[in-house]
């Protein structure tokens, strides 16, 4: 049986989301979508089914899971109407805007008793990062002492303010960083350029490896993610992002994406199947509501701390039972 997936929002990841429902996902197809521009909605929709309410779609008998990709600050009360609902969720990234907002969602589902959230951090799914992790797990490379990331992109938009560096594009680095050490981060040190941007976030982990990132949102020259884990034995790193690389007029180049969709299209497509297939195993996949949550109550620690002149020691409520 297909199964039938409502997405709420219908922009850049809505869209993606979509397509990827539409056109590429194996065992899935898109039952509705939700946005309050009707243009937008048309061209994602290619037919499904249209909301203008986010709320019907959720409690829609069409809809059997869902997709949130709707602004940041609507992500924690949809996910809150799913697991009311008992439907299973791919919520984007950031769970929620506020750490507050992440602990009800982590209660709400602890409550219930079974997993149904799933936070779209989709670099767990990049096929270079998923290599990275397994040289670490395998201890390829030796027990890891450094992690060195750095995320830039060409522009921030107008309505980027300076937090949003750390609660929407930093907190991918904050997943991934305790997905690839399997470490928890107990300190964060922040130093930015005039103006903010960029900014050097340097962290601890639990077992003392450093975890340094540059964010730089207005690195004008392409859309850029790289990471080199260091271990006691050797390091790996990503190589560039690209399948070819061009020799001509004495240099050798490859081009850069403009924003993260092309760059990480295949961990989009791979997240979007790994969770249908665990969604209609009764399972779980990638990120859970526990994750979420704690990348963005290390992002509000770090935002609240800014100023501070010695590092930030990060705190964290006991992890319920259902995540360990
Ligand atoms: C954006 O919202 C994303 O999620 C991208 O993956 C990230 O690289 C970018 O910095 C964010 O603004």
């Amino acid at each position: 049986m297909s199964l039938a997936v409502g997405v709420i929002g219908t922009g850049v990841m809505g869209a993606e989301h979509a397509r990827l429902l539409r056109c590429i996902t194996n065992g899935a197809h898109l039952a509705a979508v939700c946005d309050p521009d009707a243009g937008r909605a048309t061209l994602a929709a290619q037919g499904a089914a249209m909301f203008t309410d986010a709320h019907a779609l959720i409690n829609s008998d069409q809809v059997q899971a869902v997709v949130i990709a709707s602004p940041d600050a609507s992500h924690a009360g949809y996910a809150l109407a799913c697991l009311a609902a008992g439907k299973p969720v791919l919520c984007e990234k950031p769970i929620a805007a506020t750490a507050a907002e992440g602990l009800a969602i982590v209660q709400a589902e602890a409550a219930l008793g079974r997993r149904l959230v799933t936070v779209g951090f989709m670099r767990r799914f990049d096929p270079a990062y998923a290599e990275m992790q397994a040289a670490r797990a395998e201890g390829r490379i030796g027990a890891p002492v450094l992690l060195h990331n750095i995320h830039r992109n060409v522009a921030a938009p107008d309505w980027f303010t300076g937090a949003m560096a750390v609660t929407n594009s930093f907190v991918h680095e904050i997943d991934i960083s305790r997905w690839l050490l399997g470490s928890e981060m107990v300190t964060a040190q922040v130093t930015a350029a005039p103006g903010g941007d960029p900014m050097l976030v340097t962290m601890q982990t639990d077992k003392g490896e450093i975890v340094s990132t540059e964010v730089f949102m207005n690195a004008a020259y392409g859309y850029h993610v790289h990471a080199q884990l260091v271990g006691r034995l050797g390091t790996v790193e990503m190589a560039a992002p690209t399948r070819t690389l061009t020799n001509l007029a004495n240099a050798q180049s490859f081009a850069f994406p403009p924003n993260w969709v092309p760059r990480f299209t295949d961990a989009y497509r791979l997240q979007m199947q790994a969770w249908v297939d665990a969604t209609k195993a009764g399972q779980t996949t990638g990120a859970s509501a526990w994750d979420g949550f704690v990348t963005t109550l290390i992002a509000e620690q770090i935002v609240a701390g800014m100023g501070n002149l010695g590092p930030i020691h990060l705190t964290f409520p006991p992890r319920p039972a259902l995540y360990a």
